[in-house]
C-alpha cells in the first residue's frame, strides 16, 4: 500500500469517529501533531480531547482515558504496542501516526509509519498533516504547524533543508501564503538574534577566528560595512537590507574561502512565517520549534499547542517566559560543564551531571559546550532521573565534521547501551540512550571502543 492510500484508510476511520483522543509526544514535533490533528478534527465536528506524555510507559499510559473515545497516537506508539493492548486498547479502538520504529505486539493496530515508506526525513507532524489535508483540503494552512514539527525534529539538519514529502508539505504553505522558503545564511536565530551573535554561535562548521568569539564577530561585521546596530539596538538578520545581506553574505564567503572552509555547508534552506510579527520566534521554522521544545521541556506542551492553534494572548506570553527560563537553565548548564571540566578518553569526553540539571536538556547543553571543549571528541553527558532512581540518561553530541570522518553517535549509543541492557536512538550527529545506574564505566568505555572503530575502520582493535 502506498502512503497516500494508508493516509486514506485512516482518514475513513477516524471521519467516523464521534470523539477522538490524542495522545501527543511533548517535543516539538509531538505538540505540533497535536496542534494539527486538535484542528482538523474539530474542524471535522469531532469532539476532542489531547493528553501529552514524555513517553510511553506503564506510568504514562494511566493518563489515557478508560472511555469509549477513539485514541489517535501521534509521534508515540509505534515501538510500545503491547502497552496498548495491556491497556485493554482494541483493534479497532487505535490509530497510529508514527516515525519510530515499529515493535508490534499480537494485536495488528492501524498504523502509518513513514518508516514503512522508507521516509526516514519526515517526522510525525507530517503524517498528521497528510491525514489533515485528507480531510479536507482547505486545511492547508496548517502545513506550516507540520513543517516546524518536521524541523522542530531535526529533519532539515543533513541536506540543508526539508526534502522529498517533506518538502511538498513547505509547498502547499507557500501556495496558502503563510510560508516563504528561502535559502540563506544557515544562522540560527533569523529573526531574534542580533547578527553578531548568530556569528559568534555558529559552531557546526566552525568558523575559524570568530566561532565563540564575541569581540571578532563585531569586527567582522563592522569590516564589511554593514550596519551593526540602529537607533542603540542591535540589528537581527531580518532588520537588515536586502543590500545589506548581500554585501554581509559575499564578505561571508570570502573570508570562508579565504579559511579553507567549505562555504556551501553554510547555506541552508529557512522556511520563514510572513504571517507573524517580525522580530518574534514565532517568524520561522527554528525558532518556533525551539518555543515549543522549551513549552514542552518544562512540561508546558499545551502552551505550545495553544500557540500553534493561534493564541497570541496568555499562551504566548507564558510560551516567551519559558523560552526566557529555558536559555537560562541552559546556560547555567553550560557554564557547569566548562567550570567542572570533562573527563577525556581516547575517543571521547563525559561529564556526569547527576541530577543537578533536568534531564530534557542536558543534550542540549551538551550541544553547546563542545565548540568550547575538544570539538574533535564527542561530548557525552550522563544524567539521573528523578522519577527513576535505576536508570541513567545519557546524551550525546559532535559536529558535522566528526559526521564526515565517520562518526555516528546513533550507531555507538544503540550498540553500547544494548551490550548492558539499555536502549538508545538518535542520528548520526546526535544521540541519547538509557543505562541502568551501575553500568556508566563500562558503557563509557564500549561507545569511546566504537568510536575509535568508526574513525579507523581496518585497525585490528575495531572487532
Ligand atoms: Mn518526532
Amino acid at each position: 500500500m502506498s502512503l497516500a492510500s494508508a493516509i486514506k484508510e485512516a482518514r475513513d476511520l477516524v471521519l467516523e469517529k464521534k470523539e477522538i483522543t490524542i495522545i501527543s509526544h511533548i517535543d516539538a514535533d509531538g505538540i505540533a501533531s497535536e496542534a494539527i490533528l486538535s484542528q482538523a478534527f474539530s474542524r471535522a465536528g469531532i469532539e476532542i480531547k489531547s493528553v501529552f506524555v514524555r513517553q510511553l510507559e506503564p506510568l504514562t499510559m494511566s493518563r489515557v482515558p478508560k472511555d469509549s473515545s477513539f485514541k489517535v497516537f501521534s509521534d508515540l506508539g509505534a515501538g510500545h504496542q503491547q502497552l496498548l493492548e495491556e491497556k485493554g486498547l482494541a483493534l479497532d479502538e487505535v490509530l497510529i501516526l508514527d516515525h519510530h520504529i515499529s515493535q508490534p505486539g499480537k494485536i495488528n493496530y492501524h498504523q502509518v509509519n513513514t518508516l514503512q515508506y522508507n521516509y526516514s526525513k519526515m517526522s510525525a507532524s507530517g503524517l498528521c498533516y497528510l491525514l489533515a489535508r485528507e480531510i479536507d483540503s482547505a486545511n492547508t494552512d496548517l502545513a506550516k504547524i507540520s513543517t516546524i514539527g518536521n524541523v522542530g525534529d531535526m529533519m532539515a539538519r543533513e541536506d540543508g533543508g526539508l526534502v522529498g514529502p517533506a518538502r511538498d508539505i513547505v509547498e502547499d504553505g507557500i501556495l496558502y501564503g503563510n510560508i516563504e522558503a528561502r535559502k540563506d545564511i544557515g544562522f540560527y536565530g533569523l529573526s531574534t538574534r542580533p547578527v553578531y551573535l548568530c556569528l559568534t554561535f555558529h559552531d557546526d562548521p566552525f568558523i575559524p577566528g570568530i566561532s565563540n568569539n564575541q569581540s571578532a564577530a563585531i569586527k567582522f561585521i563592522e569590516k564589511t560595512g554593514v550596519r551593526l546596530k540602529e537607533n542603540g539596538r542591535f540589528l537581527v538578520w531580518e532588520d537588515m537590507t536586502f543590500d545589506e545581506q548581500k554585501k554581509f553574505t559575499s564578505s561571508f564567503i570570502q573570508y570562508l574561502l579565504a579559511n579553507n572552509v567549505q562555504v556551501d555547508k553554510f547555506f541552508i534552506e529557512h522556511y520563514m512565517f510572513p504571517d507573524e510579527p517580525p522580530r518574534t520566534s514565532l517568524r520561522n521554522a527554528q525558532e518556533f520549534a525551539t518555543l515549543l521544545n522549551a513549552c514542552g521541556r518544562w512540561s508546558k506542551p499545551r502552551v505550545g499547542a495553544d500557540v500553534c492553534r493561534g493564541d497570541r494572548g496568555a499562551a504566548y506570553r507564558d510560551a516567551q517566559y519559558m523560552l526566557t527560563n529555558h536559555r537560562a537553565v541552559i546556560r547555567e548548564l553550560l557554564e557547569y560543564i566548562i567550570d567542572t571540566g570533562v573527563t577525556e578518553l581516547s575517543h571521547l569526553q563525559y561529564i556526569d551531571t547527576g541530577d543537578k540539571y533536568p534531564d530534557t536538556i542536558v543534550g542540549i547543553g551538551a550541544g553547546m559546550a563542545l565548540s568550547k571543549l575538544n570539538r574533535r571528541k564527542p561530548i557525552l553527558v550522563i544524567c539521573s532521573l528523578p522519577e527513576e532512581p535505576e536508570v541513567c540518561k545519557v546524551s550525546m553530541r559532535t559536529n558535522s565534521q566528526m559526521v564526515e570522518e565517520g562518526l555516528d553517535l546513533q550507531d555507538a549509543l544503540c550498540r553500547a547501551s544494548q551490550e548492558v541492557g539499555g536502549g538508545g536512538g538518535g542520528h548520526k550527529i546526535a544521540a541519547g540512550a538509557y543505562i541502568s545506574k551501575g553500568s556508566e564505566e563500562r558503557f563509557i568505555g564500549r561507545v569511546n571502543e566504537i568510536l575509535r572503530g568508526q574513525l579507523h575502520p581496518k585497525s585490528s582493535a575495531n572487532r
